[in-house]
């Protein structure tokens, strides 16, 4: 299987980001030759501390899709239109950080004090805001596609604010405690490429894709996947989905539950 999984909420617990409840499936996975490969809003620098913490060596799924980064010996060639940084391939799907805030600023300002970006904050606000650590923050404010904002309005402004900037040429995703305007990619289209990468090697295997997510912004995964798994949470329903034949649903939370169904699901175990 090529597993691919959200971590906020999903692999990591929503309010601690430890991954613990699943560190025993995540390590049986690896021995039986599965590929973990995280799918998530999280920037490259934070990517780059998780992956050491969980020993994956796979590549990975940044900033809501808006790229990947593949490990430059992972293949014995190097993906189409992809670009070095830091020992690794990276395949972009969207504009730069800096359009969409030039974007925001420019519809944005009808909107004024109803929502703060991530570039607007100190580390010391993400720390409040989210409960990661002091360094954990910091790499998260490392962005290079969208922006998260915090939004403070009333939920009916922050409905003309997500049309005011989906007109403007913006794709809106609403993560577990954010909003993010980024450009016209998502988790499903970059999980797409990064399965066809995998066939292209491996002409002779076929991989079956599992997703696993939270949150609204991994719904795009969720349906392109040939199995779903929707992750419950304790702060917001499960994400929405059109189409999916093979779905599943957790009882238990977070990574509790990514193991439930992972267990099921590959070692078919209830
Ligand atoms: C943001 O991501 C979460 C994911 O659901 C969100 O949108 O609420 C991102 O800023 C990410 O980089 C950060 O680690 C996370 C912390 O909760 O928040
Ligand atoms: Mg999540
Ligand atoms: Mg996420």
């Amino acid at each position: 299987f090529l597993i691919f999984t959200d971590l906020d909420g999903t692999l990591l617990d929503h309010d601690n980001y430890s991954f613990e409840a699943a560190a025993g499936t995540l390590q049986k996975l690896k021995a039986a030759g599965h590929f973990v490969i995280p799918n998530t809003s999280k920037t490259f620098a934070e990517l780059s501390s998780f992956k050491q913490s969980a020993q994956l060596n796979t590549p990975f799924i940044f900033e809501n899709g808006s790229a990947v980064a593949i490990p430059k010996d992972f293949f014995p060639w190097q993906p189409p239109e992809t670009v070095e940084k830091e020992n690794m391939w990276i395949k972009s799907f969207s504009p730069e950080r800096s359009h969409w805030l030039s974007l925001i600023q420019q519809h944005g300002q009808h909107f004024y004090g109803m929502f703060k970006g991530f570039s607007q904050m100190s580390t010391e606000e993400v720390v409040s805001l989210t409960g990661l650590s002091h360094d954990a923050a910091h790499q998260a404010m490392q962005r290079q596609y969208g922006e998260p904002l915090h939004w403070n309005g009333d939920e009916y402004a922050k409905r003309e604010f997500l049309h005011t900037m989906q007109a403007a040429g913006a794709k809106v995703l609403t993560g577990g405690r954010f909003t993010h305007i980024c450009g016209d990619s998502d988790k499903g289209k970059a999980m797409l490429w990064l399965a066809q990468m995998f066939s292209r090697e491996c002409e002779e295997q076929e991989f079956k894709t599992i997703a696993l997510g939270d949150s609204q912004n991994d719904s795009a995964m969720l349906e392109a996947a040939d199995i779903a798994v929707q992750i419950k949470s304790h702060s917001h329903p499960f994400p929405k989905i059109k189409k999916q034949q093979h779905l599943y649903q957790s009882t238990l939370y977070g990574p509790a539950g990514w193991s439930e169904c992972l267990e099921k699901i590959v070692f078919n175990q209830e």
